[in-house]
Protein backbone atom coordinates (compact mmCIF):
# COMPACT_ATOMS: atom_id res chain seq x y z
CA UNK A 1 0.00 0.00 0.00
CA UNK A 2 1.21 3.78 -0.70
CA UNK A 3 1.37 5.99 2.40
CA UNK A 4 -0.49 8.66 1.43
CA UNK A 5 -2.66 11.96 2.96
CA UNK A 6 -3.32 15.32 1.85
CA UNK A 7 -0.69 16.74 4.33
CA UNK A 8 -0.16 20.06 1.79
CA UNK A 9 -3.30 21.98 3.13
CA UNK A 10 -2.33 21.87 6.51
CA UNK A 11 1.52 22.29 5.88
CA UNK A 12 -0.03 25.41 2.79
CA UNK A 13 -2.29 26.81 6.05
CA UNK A 14 0.65 26.71 8.38
CA UNK A 15 3.35 28.23 6.41
CA UNK A 16 3.97 31.70 5.17
CA UNK A 17 4.94 32.22 2.30
CA UNK A 18 6.00 35.08 -0.06
CA UNK A 19 5.54 34.16 -3.71
CA UNK A 20 6.91 38.02 -5.17
CA UNK A 21 10.12 38.19 -6.98
CA UNK A 22 11.12 39.92 -10.38
CA UNK A 23 11.52 38.40 -13.21
CA UNK A 24 14.76 38.87 -15.58
CA UNK A 25 16.94 38.32 -21.07
CA UNK A 26 16.92 36.03 -24.23
CA UNK A 27 18.79 33.32 -26.79
CA UNK A 28 17.90 31.82 -29.75
CA UNK A 29 18.71 29.21 -31.37
CA UNK A 30 17.49 25.91 -33.14
CA UNK A 31 17.99 22.23 -33.51
CA UNK A 32 15.57 20.31 -34.20
CA UNK A 33 17.35 17.01 -35.67
CA UNK A 34 16.20 13.98 -34.11
CA UNK A 35 14.33 11.42 -34.12
CA UNK A 36 10.86 10.30 -35.84
CA UNK A 37 8.16 8.46 -34.86
CA UNK A 38 8.53 4.95 -36.60
CA UNK A 39 5.94 3.05 -35.01
CA UNK A 40 1.93 3.25 -34.57
CA UNK A 41 0.73 5.89 -32.92
CA UNK A 42 -1.48 4.99 -29.92
CA UNK A 43 -4.95 7.09 -29.92
CA UNK A 44 -5.25 10.43 -28.50
CA UNK A 45 -1.38 10.79 -28.95
CA UNK A 46 0.95 12.51 -30.70
CA UNK A 47 4.29 11.92 -31.53
CA UNK A 48 6.59 14.50 -29.65
CA UNK A 49 10.55 14.17 -31.78
CA UNK A 50 13.36 14.40 -29.99
CA UNK A 51 15.89 16.69 -30.32
CA UNK A 52 18.14 19.37 -28.27
CA UNK A 53 16.48 21.98 -27.11
CA UNK A 54 16.59 25.46 -24.88
CA UNK A 55 15.20 24.52 -21.53
CA UNK A 56 14.02 27.48 -19.60
CA UNK A 57 14.27 30.96 -20.06
CA UNK A 58 16.54 34.42 -19.66
CA UNK A 59 13.46 36.20 -20.64
CA UNK A 60 12.57 39.44 -19.11
CA UNK A 61 8.80 37.20 -18.02
CA UNK A 62 11.30 34.35 -16.53
CA UNK A 63 10.78 33.45 -12.91
CA UNK A 64 14.33 33.00 -10.85
CA UNK A 65 13.57 29.14 -11.43
CA UNK A 66 13.18 29.14 -14.93
CA UNK A 67 17.42 30.97 -15.10
CA UNK A 68 19.59 30.42 -16.45
CA UNK A 69 17.83 28.83 -19.75
CA UNK A 70 20.44 25.81 -21.11
CA UNK A 71 20.69 22.85 -23.47
CA UNK A 72 18.65 20.05 -23.14
CA UNK A 73 18.61 17.00 -25.63
CA UNK A 74 15.59 14.04 -24.77
CA UNK A 75 14.38 10.96 -27.17
CA UNK A 76 11.11 11.36 -28.91
CA UNK A 77 8.10 9.72 -27.30
CA UNK A 78 4.59 10.09 -27.27
CA UNK A 79 2.25 12.43 -25.33
CA UNK A 80 -1.33 12.23 -24.92
CA UNK A 81 -3.28 15.41 -26.81
CA UNK A 82 -5.20 16.22 -24.26
CA UNK A 83 -5.33 16.68 -20.26
CA UNK A 84 -6.62 13.46 -18.87
CA UNK A 85 -10.58 14.24 -18.67
CA UNK A 86 -12.89 13.20 -16.38
CA UNK A 87 -14.56 10.86 -18.23
CA UNK A 88 -11.12 9.03 -18.63
CA UNK A 89 -10.70 9.08 -14.82
CA UNK A 90 -13.66 7.90 -14.09
CA UNK A 91 -13.12 4.52 -16.01
CA UNK A 92 -9.93 4.10 -14.62
CA UNK A 93 -11.66 4.46 -11.36
CA UNK A 94 -14.91 2.36 -12.51
CA UNK A 95 -11.98 -0.31 -14.01
CA UNK A 96 -9.73 -0.40 -10.60
CA UNK A 97 -11.57 0.67 -7.44
CA UNK A 98 -9.10 3.10 -7.37
CA UNK A 99 -9.53 5.78 -4.39
CA UNK A 100 -7.87 9.25 -4.39
CA UNK A 101 -5.58 11.07 -1.89
CA UNK A 102 -8.39 13.01 -1.28
CA UNK A 103 -10.75 10.83 -0.60
CA UNK A 104 -8.98 9.05 2.11
CA UNK A 105 -8.28 10.87 5.56
CA UNK A 106 -5.32 12.80 6.16
CA UNK A 107 -2.78 11.57 8.91
CA UNK A 108 -0.93 13.30 11.30
CA UNK A 109 2.31 12.48 11.41
CA UNK A 110 2.40 12.70 7.88
CA UNK A 111 0.85 16.76 8.19
CA UNK A 112 3.50 17.27 10.70
CA UNK A 113 6.88 16.11 9.03
CA UNK A 114 5.68 18.69 5.97
CA UNK A 115 5.95 21.81 8.32
CA UNK A 116 8.51 23.90 10.60
CA UNK A 117 8.92 21.78 14.04
CA UNK A 118 6.92 23.58 16.94
CA UNK A 119 4.07 24.14 14.73
CA UNK A 120 0.33 23.68 16.03
CA UNK A 121 -1.37 20.46 14.96
CA UNK A 122 -4.60 20.96 13.11
CA UNK A 123 -7.78 20.67 14.60
CA UNK A 124 -8.81 17.11 14.94
CA UNK A 125 -11.94 17.74 13.11
CA UNK A 126 -10.09 18.83 10.06
CA UNK A 127 -8.38 15.31 9.94
CA UNK A 128 -11.15 14.14 7.37
CA UNK A 129 -11.48 14.16 3.47
CA UNK A 130 -10.56 17.05 1.48
CA UNK A 131 -8.78 19.03 -0.14
CA UNK A 132 -7.92 22.90 -1.62
CA UNK A 133 -10.85 24.73 -3.66
CA UNK A 134 -9.88 28.25 -4.87
CA UNK A 135 -11.87 31.38 -4.18
CA UNK A 136 -12.25 34.68 -5.39
CA UNK A 137 -10.71 36.97 -2.22
CA UNK A 138 -13.80 39.93 -2.37
CA UNK A 139 -11.46 42.18 -0.53
CA UNK A 140 -8.22 43.89 -1.62
CA UNK A 141 -5.18 41.89 -1.09
CA UNK A 142 -1.99 41.70 1.08
CA UNK A 143 1.40 41.38 -1.10
CA UNK A 144 1.34 38.23 -2.52
CA UNK A 145 -0.25 35.70 -0.20
CA UNK A 146 -1.66 32.78 -1.93
CA UNK A 147 -3.06 31.40 1.52
CA UNK A 148 -5.46 34.05 1.02
CA UNK A 149 -7.63 32.83 -1.90
CA UNK A 150 -7.26 28.63 -1.18
CA UNK A 151 -9.47 27.12 1.61
CA UNK A 152 -8.91 23.68 2.80
CA UNK A 153 -12.80 21.71 1.80
CA UNK A 154 -13.75 18.94 3.43
CA UNK A 155 -15.50 16.93 1.03
CA UNK A 156 -14.10 18.41 -1.97
CA UNK A 157 -12.38 15.71 -4.33
CA UNK A 158 -12.44 14.71 -7.99
CA UNK A 159 -15.58 14.18 -8.36
CA UNK A 160 -16.85 17.04 -6.42
CA UNK A 161 -13.93 19.71 -7.53
CA UNK A 162 -15.49 22.50 -5.28
CA UNK A 163 -16.52 20.47 -2.63
CA UNK A 164 -20.05 18.73 -1.66
CA UNK A 165 -22.68 20.12 -3.50
CA UNK A 166 -20.26 20.46 -6.91
CA UNK A 167 -20.36 17.38 -9.62
CA UNK A 168 -18.61 17.34 -12.64
CA UNK A 169 -21.50 15.49 -14.55
CA UNK A 170 -21.39 18.48 -16.88
CA UNK A 171 -18.01 18.47 -17.26
CA UNK A 172 -17.25 14.89 -18.31
CA UNK A 173 -14.68 16.48 -20.91
CA UNK A 174 -13.06 18.86 -18.77
CA UNK A 175 -9.70 17.27 -17.34
CA UNK A 176 -9.67 15.94 -14.26
CA UNK A 177 -8.91 18.00 -10.87
CA UNK A 178 -8.04 16.99 -7.57
CA UNK A 179 -5.72 14.28 -8.33
CA UNK A 180 -2.85 13.91 -6.75
CA UNK A 181 1.05 13.43 -8.21
CA UNK A 182 -0.09 9.91 -6.79
CA UNK A 183 -3.42 9.32 -8.13
CA UNK A 184 -1.78 10.76 -11.39
CA UNK A 185 1.25 7.93 -11.38
CA UNK A 186 -1.64 5.42 -10.51
CA UNK A 187 -3.89 6.32 -13.50
CA UNK A 188 -0.92 6.32 -16.16
CA UNK A 189 0.32 2.79 -14.51
CA UNK A 190 -3.24 1.65 -15.47
CA UNK A 191 -3.03 3.42 -18.81
CA UNK A 192 -0.01 1.75 -19.73
CA UNK A 193 1.82 5.14 -19.60
CA UNK A 194 4.25 7.45 -17.18
CA UNK A 195 3.91 11.24 -16.36
CA UNK A 196 6.30 13.09 -18.56
CA UNK A 197 9.33 14.59 -17.30
CA UNK A 198 10.50 18.66 -17.11
CA UNK A 199 12.27 18.25 -19.84
CA UNK A 200 9.85 16.46 -21.95
CA UNK A 201 6.66 18.52 -21.29
CA UNK A 202 8.70 21.69 -21.78
CA UNK A 203 10.29 20.47 -25.13
CA UNK A 204 6.61 19.47 -26.33
CA UNK A 205 5.00 22.27 -24.82
CA UNK A 206 7.92 24.22 -26.82
CA UNK A 207 6.18 22.89 -29.99
CA UNK A 208 9.47 22.86 -32.18
CA UNK A 209 10.10 26.51 -32.15
CA UNK A 210 13.14 27.44 -29.99
CA UNK A 211 12.88 29.91 -27.27
CA UNK A 212 9.19 31.86 -27.63
CA UNK A 213 7.71 33.26 -24.36
CA UNK A 214 4.55 31.41 -25.06
CA UNK A 215 3.50 28.23 -26.57
CA UNK A 216 1.79 30.11 -29.66
CA UNK A 217 4.93 32.93 -29.92
CA UNK A 218 5.38 36.31 -28.89
CA UNK A 219 2.20 37.64 -27.92
CA UNK A 220 0.88 38.24 -24.62
CA UNK A 221 -1.99 37.25 -23.01
CA UNK A 222 -4.15 40.62 -21.92
CA UNK A 223 -7.80 40.80 -20.58
CA UNK A 224 -8.82 41.64 -24.29
CA UNK A 225 -6.46 38.97 -26.24
CA UNK A 226 -7.19 35.39 -25.20
CA UNK A 227 -5.28 32.29 -26.21
CA UNK A 228 -5.82 30.14 -23.77
CA UNK A 229 -7.92 29.32 -20.81
CA UNK A 230 -6.65 31.82 -18.46
CA UNK A 231 -7.92 34.81 -16.05
CA UNK A 232 -9.74 37.67 -17.28
CA UNK A 233 -10.26 40.70 -14.57
CA UNK A 234 -8.76 41.99 -11.87
CA UNK A 235 -6.94 38.81 -9.92
CA UNK A 236 -7.82 37.04 -7.74
CA UNK A 237 -11.32 39.07 -6.98
CA UNK A 238 -13.03 38.71 -9.92
CA UNK A 239 -12.70 35.83 -13.04
CA UNK A 240 -14.87 38.25 -15.80
CA UNK A 241 -14.58 34.67 -17.95
CA UNK A 242 -13.96 36.35 -21.38
CA UNK A 243 -12.44 33.44 -22.10
CA UNK A 244 -15.66 31.54 -22.08
CA UNK A 245 -14.48 29.76 -18.59
CA UNK A 246 -14.62 30.46 -15.20
CA UNK A 247 -12.99 27.27 -13.80
CA UNK A 248 -11.77 24.81 -16.26
CA UNK A 249 -12.80 24.58 -20.36
CA UNK A 250 -13.10 21.65 -21.98
CA UNK A 251 -9.96 20.04 -23.29
CA UNK A 252 -8.72 21.20 -26.59
CA UNK A 253 -11.12 24.18 -26.71
CA UNK A 254 -8.17 26.71 -28.16
CA UNK A 255 -5.30 26.11 -30.95
CA UNK A 256 -2.73 23.46 -30.11
CA UNK A 257 0.76 24.20 -30.63
CA UNK A 258 3.21 23.27 -32.92
CA UNK A 259 3.40 19.18 -31.94
CA UNK A 260 -0.85 19.46 -32.07
CA UNK A 261 -0.80 19.13 -28.44
CA UNK A 262 -3.64 21.68 -27.04
CA UNK A 263 -4.23 23.16 -23.52
CA UNK A 264 -0.11 23.64 -22.82
CA UNK A 265 -0.84 26.74 -22.09
CA UNK A 266 -3.59 27.13 -19.36
CA UNK A 267 -6.73 25.44 -18.10
CA UNK A 268 -4.62 22.95 -15.78
CA UNK A 269 -1.31 22.21 -14.09
CA UNK A 270 0.23 19.18 -15.27
CA UNK A 271 1.81 16.91 -12.81
CA UNK A 272 5.38 15.94 -14.31
CA UNK A 273 7.55 12.79 -12.79
CA UNK A 274 10.17 15.02 -11.61
CA UNK A 275 11.22 16.30 -8.21
CA UNK A 276 11.05 19.95 -7.97
CA UNK A 277 14.24 21.61 -7.20
CA UNK A 278 13.80 25.69 -7.95
CA UNK A 279 17.48 26.04 -8.16
CA UNK A 280 17.96 23.61 -10.81
CA UNK A 281 19.43 24.84 -13.60
CA UNK A 282 21.67 26.88 -12.39
CA UNK A 283 23.90 23.72 -12.14
CA UNK A 284 23.13 22.60 -15.51
CA UNK A 285 24.68 25.77 -17.10
CA UNK A 286 27.81 24.63 -19.40
CA UNK A 287 25.91 21.39 -20.23
CA UNK A 288 24.49 19.07 -22.55
CA UNK A 289 21.88 17.32 -20.21
CA UNK A 290 20.21 14.81 -21.71
CA UNK A 291 16.53 12.77 -20.80
CA UNK A 292 17.41 14.59 -17.57
CA UNK A 293 14.93 12.31 -15.20
CA UNK A 294 15.13 15.54 -12.18
CA UNK A 295 16.73 16.38 -9.06
CA UNK A 296 16.98 12.85 -6.26
CA UNK A 297 14.91 15.34 -3.95
CA UNK A 298 13.01 18.72 -4.16
CA UNK A 299 14.03 21.72 -3.44
CA UNK A 300 12.38 25.54 -2.26
CA UNK A 301 13.86 27.42 -0.08
CA UNK A 302 10.49 28.94 0.55
CA UNK A 303 8.59 25.39 1.38
CA UNK A 304 11.61 23.73 3.06
CA UNK A 305 9.66 21.37 4.68
CA UNK A 306 7.56 19.63 1.84
CA UNK A 307 8.24 17.40 -0.57
CA UNK A 308 7.73 19.00 -4.05
CA UNK A 309 6.71 17.20 -7.14
CA UNK A 310 6.79 19.43 -10.32
CA UNK A 311 3.96 20.96 -12.39
CA UNK A 312 3.71 22.77 -15.69
CA UNK A 313 1.90 24.92 -17.97
CA UNK A 314 -0.44 27.35 -15.72
CA UNK A 315 -3.97 27.31 -14.97
CA UNK A 316 -7.14 28.59 -15.50
CA UNK A 317 -6.21 31.12 -12.63
CA UNK A 318 -3.19 32.38 -14.08
CA UNK A 319 -3.40 36.33 -15.23
CA UNK A 320 -0.44 38.71 -16.78
CA UNK A 321 -0.89 40.65 -13.58
CA UNK A 322 0.15 38.29 -11.08
CA UNK A 323 2.16 35.09 -11.65
CA UNK A 324 1.46 34.84 -15.70
CA UNK A 325 3.09 30.76 -15.33
CA UNK A 326 0.90 30.23 -18.50
CA UNK A 327 4.80 29.91 -20.43
CA UNK A 328 6.18 27.17 -21.49
CA UNK A 329 9.08 27.24 -19.25
CA UNK A 330 6.99 28.37 -16.11
CA UNK A 331 7.27 25.87 -12.96
CA UNK A 332 5.69 24.85 -9.70
CA UNK A 333 5.17 22.10 -7.33
CA UNK A 334 2.92 20.47 -4.27
CA UNK A 335 3.38 17.49 -2.13
CA UNK A 336 2.88 14.34 -3.81
CA UNK A 337 -0.35 13.60 -1.98
CA UNK A 338 -2.41 17.05 -2.62
CA UNK A 339 -4.91 17.97 -4.81
CA UNK A 340 -5.91 21.12 -5.64
CA UNK A 341 -9.07 22.80 -8.36
CA UNK A 342 -6.61 24.02 -11.09
CA UNK A 343 -3.82 21.07 -11.16
CA UNK A 344 -4.09 17.64 -13.05
CA UNK A 345 -1.95 15.99 -15.92
CA UNK A 346 -1.92 14.74 -19.29
CA UNK A 347 0.60 11.22 -19.48
CA UNK A 348 3.54 10.32 -22.34
CA UNK A 349 4.72 7.07 -23.31
CA UNK A 350 7.96 5.74 -24.81
CA UNK A 351 8.14 4.55 -29.02
CA UNK A 352 7.63 0.51 -29.08
CA1 LIG B 1 -10.86 31.38 -18.15
CU1 LIG C 1 -0.77 31.10 -12.38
Amino acid sequence: MKSTSPALPFAVALLVLAGCHAPSATEATNSDQGEFNTGNTPPGMVWVPGGEFTMGSNDTLAWPEEQPAHRVTVKGFFMDTTEVTNAQFAAFVEATGYVTDAEKAPVLEEIMAQVPPGTPPPKPEDLVPGSLVFNPVGKELHDCGWLEWWSWTHGADWRHPEGPGSSIADRMDHPVVQVSWNDAVAYCAWAGKRLPTEAEWERAARGGVEQQPFVWGTEKPTDELVKCNSWQGPFPRENSGKDGYVRTAPVGRFAPNGFGLYDMAGNVWEWCSDWLDMTLYARRVGQLVTDPQGPSKSNDPDRPYEPLRAQRGGSFLCHDTYCWRYRPSARQGSTPDSGMSHVGFRCVKDSQ
